[in-house]
């Protein structure tokens, strides 16, 4: 008995020195997030290049987060006083109380309470993510199983790309690819100026998600989505596609690489060349589908 109380203690006591050991971690972590990709032992959002996604990191981090703790341990401090303060030795003969006015109106009320300060922020994201400003630059964003396509209309070039995911023995870490997230194309788009995204699939439900610029938007069979998002910050920004797709759905990376704008000329020049004949998987999805309709 007393060996295996023994055992228990020392069990709590690693368990509870583990928790604190990952909880410093976390702390010190907080904060440092990177730019465009997650990494090991991160539980924050990626860093924010765009006001909408800053504003919804402020949301989450600064109002969602601290309601909810701050509910669940006052539901937690009530259960602990009901337990210390009504179990049976201390409380032999208990209340018959069924109603009382004042707190039945309390815990209606302030539920409403919390819930309307979460509303007015929650409207506000809302109305900046559906509220799209005058588009720069427009990129038809098609999703299909297992790979993104990416095709600039005509104003822009009027060319389409697919972009693969990189397979481990392309990588070059020293050029600063990263496993499972770096593509073979890569879409390009000019900073600080706003990018509206056309967002479709061709066959099953994707997901578009680009964590750093707080874009996240269904990509349906049949039905043409759009957001859009104004970078403020050149680099690499990565996503991965959000909902089950297939077997390949981990395997189908998004990766926008933000640039200035005499790059994204640059790059809209060759890309135009590189890719105006180069077959793309969509269309010969595509006309695929079409010859077995006929
Ligand atoms: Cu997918």
């Amino acid at each position: 008995m007393k060996q295996g109380g023994r055992f228990a203690q020392r069990r709590i006591a690693i368990w509870a020195a583990s928790a604190a050991a990952s909880a410093l971690s976390a702390a010190a972590a907080w904060g440092d997030e990177p730019y465009g990709h997650a990494e090991p032992g991160q539980i924050g959002f990626q860093a924010p290049v765009t006001d909408l996604a800053r504003y919804l990191q402020w949301f989450h981090n600064d109002i969602l987060v601290p309601v909810t703790v701050a509910i669940s341990l006052f539901v937690l401090a009530l259960l602990v006083y009901v337990v210390w303060r009504f179990h049976e030795k201390v409380n032999p003969t208990p209340s018959r109380t069924t109603h009382n006015a004042a707190l039945e109106v309390a815990w209606t009320i302030l539920p409403v309470i919390v819930l309307l300060f979460i509303a007015v922020p929650s409207f506000r994201l809302l109305t900046m993510q559906l509220t799209l400003p005058p588009p720069d630059v427009t990129v038809k964003v098609t999703a299909s199983q297992w790979h993104w396509n990416y095709g600039y209309p005509k104003d822009e070039g009027n060319f389409a790309f697919d972009s693969f995911i990189k397979d481990d023995k392309d990588l070059k870490p020293e050029n600063g690819d990263i496993r499972l997230l770096s593509v073979d194309n890569e879409a390009v788009v000019p900073i600080n100026k706003v990018v509206r995204l056309e967002i479709t699939s061709i066959d099953v439900i994707h997901s578009f998600v680009v964590q750093s610029f707080g874009v996240r938007v269904d990509a349906v069979p049949g039905r043409l989505n759009e957001t859009w998002f104004k970078a403020d910050r050149e680099g690499i920004y990565y996503g991965q596609c959000s909902k089950l797709c297939g077997q390949d759905h981990a395997f189908m990376p998004i990766a926008f690489r933000v640039v200035s704008q005499d790059k994204y000329e640059a790059w809209l020049t060759d890309a135009k060349k590189k890719f105006a004949a180069a077959p793309s998987a969509v269309r010969l999805a595509a006309s695929a589908d079409e010859a077995t309709r006929q």
